[in-house]
């Protein structure tokens, strides 16, 4: 039983490198100490700051070893420097992050082979490698937005995700009642998803797919950006002074539009979820169309209520961890599908894409759930709660398998977009 369950970290420990060395293997040296956006750190930061956290939680912390180098521990504290000042920091070079990084994972190979998985919380089930496995794919999604605000040649190319199987429009009423939030069971669930609680949801409908492209750009013909109306005060506010226009990256092209994709200029596929948008595009598009956001409690009802047992489910299609079958995750296709691509992917409530494609908004404020304990850090989250940050849910094209769950929580401020976010409306029954 350990031994499978270190068989499978080791492998998970492994793929979050490949997907980290096919990203910054991807780019020149220049390129890689460049900041390519001041919302971003320069992708040689990512790469040591990964293992800089592998190395204070597994070889320190867990493996109880001597450390590899304290001395650049400053450096890569996330909240010691912010983004915009990284690119002027002593950083380790290209090969001495990359010699870092491998020194590192040795250890912790090592560490992993000797470590007791069970017993204390840190460990049981493996919690801490989980945890440092979902921060290196967190990264990777991070660097791939980074590479989205890269100019220059392409140098990403991936195939096509599936198309819609049958089109998928409209919405579906989910009844009012109880349900199960958050879990106290998932091995590798981060602090902020537990406990698992209950919470009442009043009658509501949501939409089946995502807001596409298409309906997206008629907001837009309609003369949605000009009319306050459908703004929020700070929305309108963000609006004016940003500029706002359209979605991040996109461009007219004759009477349509256009958007540049990891470096190539294609149209917008009309039936695709929309993507790059801020909290305030969403919030403004749902009011214009007779709708709202979702709520985060709605949002994880429709995805992971079953209405026939009563029980909350891992994921919206069961327990099985996501395949390819199930959604648009893990950088396989690098662009959202279109609506009706993952049939197999469906709630019970007929709710599609719901994990993968695209980060969706909720109208919740990142907050701890009742019962809520730090661990194993508060900067992981607890730093973060309060009214600034809108919660965002599901996971993208760009987001690992082992880093999204139905209960998994993002969140960010609601002006940005250089992230992988759309949104699904609701509206109150
Ligand atoms: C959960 C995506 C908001 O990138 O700021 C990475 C994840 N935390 N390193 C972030 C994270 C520490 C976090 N998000
Ligand atoms: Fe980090």
């Amino acid at each position: 039983m350990t031994q499978d369950l270190r068989l499978a970290v080791a492998a998970e420990l492994e793929r979050a490198r490949a997907r980290t060395a096919l990203l910054t293997d991807a780019v020149d040296d220049a390129d890689l100490v460049r900041q390519h956006s001041p919302l971003m750190s320069p992708l040689v930061w990512d790469l040591a700051h990964v293992g800089n956290q592998e190395e204070l939680w597994l070889v320190r912390d867990v493996g109880g070893r001597e450390p590899v180098r304290r001395d650049i521990d400053e450096l890569y504290d996330a909240f010691k420097h912010p983004r915009r000042d990284r690119p002027t920091l002593p950083l380790l070079g290209p090969a001495e992050a990359r010699r870092y990084v491998a020194t590192v994972r040795d250890k912790v190979l090592d560490v992993l082979d000797h470590a007791r998985l069970e017993g204390q919380p840190l460990l049981d089930r493996g919690f801490a490698f989980g945890m440092i496995v979902q921060h290196e794919q967190q990264h990777d999604e991070t660097m791939l937005a980074t590479h989205q605000l890269r100019s220059g040649a392409p140098v990403l190319a991936a195939p096509a995700p599936p198309a819609a199987a049958a089109p998928v429009t409209g919405e579906v009423l989910i009844p009012g009642g109880p349900f199960t939030m958050g879990t106290s069971t998932e091995a590798w669930a981060l602090d902020n998803e537990r406990p698992a609680h209950q919470v009442d949801v009043p009658a509501f409908f949501i939409d089946r797919a995502a807001v596409t492209n298409g309906q997206y750009a008629a907001f837009i013909d309609a003369g949605g950006y000009d009319d306050p109306r459908w703004w929020s005060p700070a929305g309108w506010q963000r609006r004016q002074s940003a500029g706002l226009a359209g979605p991040r990256h996109w461009q007219r092209d004759g009477d349509g539009w256009a958007a540049t994709t990891f470096g190539r200029t294609a149209r917008v596929v009309e039936d695709a979820p929309v993507v790059h948008v801020s909290y305030y595009e969403a919030e403004a598009y749902a009011a214009w169309a007779g709708k709202r956001l979702p709520t985060e409690a709605e949002w994880e009802k429709a995805a992971r209520h079953d209405p026939a047992t009563g029980r909350s489910r891992r994921y919206p299609w069961g327990d099985d961890p996501p395949g390819s079958q199930h959604a648009n995750l893990g950088q396989q296709h690098l662009q959202p599908a279109a609506a009706g691509a993952y049939p197999e992917g469906v709630s019970p409530y007929g709710v599609h894409q719901l994990i993968g494609d695209v980060w969706e908004w909720t109208s919740t404020d990142f907050h701890g759930y009742p019962g809520f304990a730090a661990f194993p850090y508060r900067e992981y989250s607890e730093v973060f709660f309060g009214p600034d940050y809108k919660v965002l849910r599901g996971g993208s094209f760009g987001t690992d398998r082992s880093a999204c769950r139905g209960t998994f929580r993002n969140w960010d401020y609601p002006i940005r977009r250089q992230i992988f976010s759309g949104f699904r409306c609701a509206r109150t029954a």
